[in-house]
């Protein structure tokens, strides 16, 4: 199995209600505006007209479920993507996620689940995004989604529609640094391979991606999905987001991944989540939108040389 020169279609996911702050719905015109897809077309790929997704609107009366925050509108604008990204990762196109807020993974990898049954994720974040309805303890589900994608978020009927389970040896986190008691518990219990930014600074960044490709695809035959979280980055780096924890992935940190997971030619779908062009100044935007570009172009096969 190997993906050389993929048809890329990007999938455009304005929405903001996985978690409290309003602004990650303008992440994808702006990384669009700052010209990605031209940019991706550079590097000899070809890409699909971007198309123009609404429905992702807020459902009235949408009530909590438990302690889950909008879970109805969740639920809508998650499986929305789902379908989106099924359609063309069974076309045998690489779906470019642009988020959004990280809720929308519960779209995106059961859309590759869908296409590619035997994939592995790749989960770069500042956060794991493990919680459960039980142990989230702010009810925000972008905290949420990989519980629901490993099928031990127990049973939502709401998200009934979330059909494809991820076994936990398929996923390995990398630049893990705000993680609840509850998740810790959860990693342990289910045995998932996570490196954290600890790990990333005694190893470095290349044994740390060669290591974790080695946990969740030993043979080297798995598709691989990369769901990146542009809050992995140090906010020095990519300030413009909703919730930034320090000491995160230097510049070349963050690249570094990308470059290694396109190396592979097993790289099937990537997320781009969590830029919110609405929070810090102008120029703190212009760089965070800037560092979302390179980071897809560097997945998707820029090389420096
Ligand atoms: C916390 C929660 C989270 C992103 C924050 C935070 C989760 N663990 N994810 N920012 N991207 O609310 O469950
Ligand atoms: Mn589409
Ligand atoms: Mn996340
Ligand atoms: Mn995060």
């Amino acid at each position: 199995f190997k993906f050389v020169k993929p048809q890329v279609a990007f999938v455009n996911a304005p929405f903001s209600h996985g978690q409290p702050k309003r602004g990650t719905e303008t992440g994808p015109v702006q990384l669009i505006k700052h010209g990605l897809a031209q940019q991706v077309e550079t590097l000899g790929l070809s890409v699909d007209a971007i198309e123009d997704h609404s429905g992702f609107s807020v459902l009235e009366n949408d009530t909590d479920i438990g302690k889950l925050k909008y879970p109805r509108t969740v639920s809508a604008a998650t499986e929305k993507v789902y379908q989106e990204v099924k359609k063309h990762a069974q076309a045998g196109k690489l779906p470019v996620t642009l988020g959004g807020d990280h809720s929308l993974a519960m779209g995106t990898i059961s859309g590759s689940l869908s296409a590619h049954p035997e994939l592995c994720v790749v989960w770069v974040d500042a956060h794991a995004d493990l919680n459960t309805p039980e142990t989230t303890e702010t009810g925000n589900l972008h905290g949420c989604p990989l519980s629901f994608l490993l099928g031990i978020a127990g049973d939502i009927p709401e998200f009934s529609w979330i059909k494809s389970q991820l076994h936990p040896s398929r996923l390995v986190y990398i630049g893990l640094r705000d993680v609840d008691d509850g998740e810790k518990r959860l990693l342990k219990e289910h045995n998932i391979t996570a490196y954290s930014m600890h790990h990333v600074d005694k190893w470095g960044i290349g044994r740390v991606v060669e290591m974790a490709l080695n946990d969740v695809n030993p043979d080297g035959t798995r598709p691989v999905h990369l769901s990146f979280d542009v809050d992995a980055m140090d906010p020095s780096v990519a300030p413009s987001t909703g919730t930034p924890v320090r000491g995160g992935l230097t510049f070349r940190e963050g690249h570094y991944i990308c470059e290694a997971l396109h190396q592979t030619g097993l790289l099937v779908a990537v997320d781009l989540m969590e830029v919110n062009p609405t929070l810090e100044d102008e120029r703190a935007v212009k760089q965070t939108v800037s560092v979302g570009c390179s980071l897809v172009r560097s997945a998707l096969g820029e090389t420096l040389l």
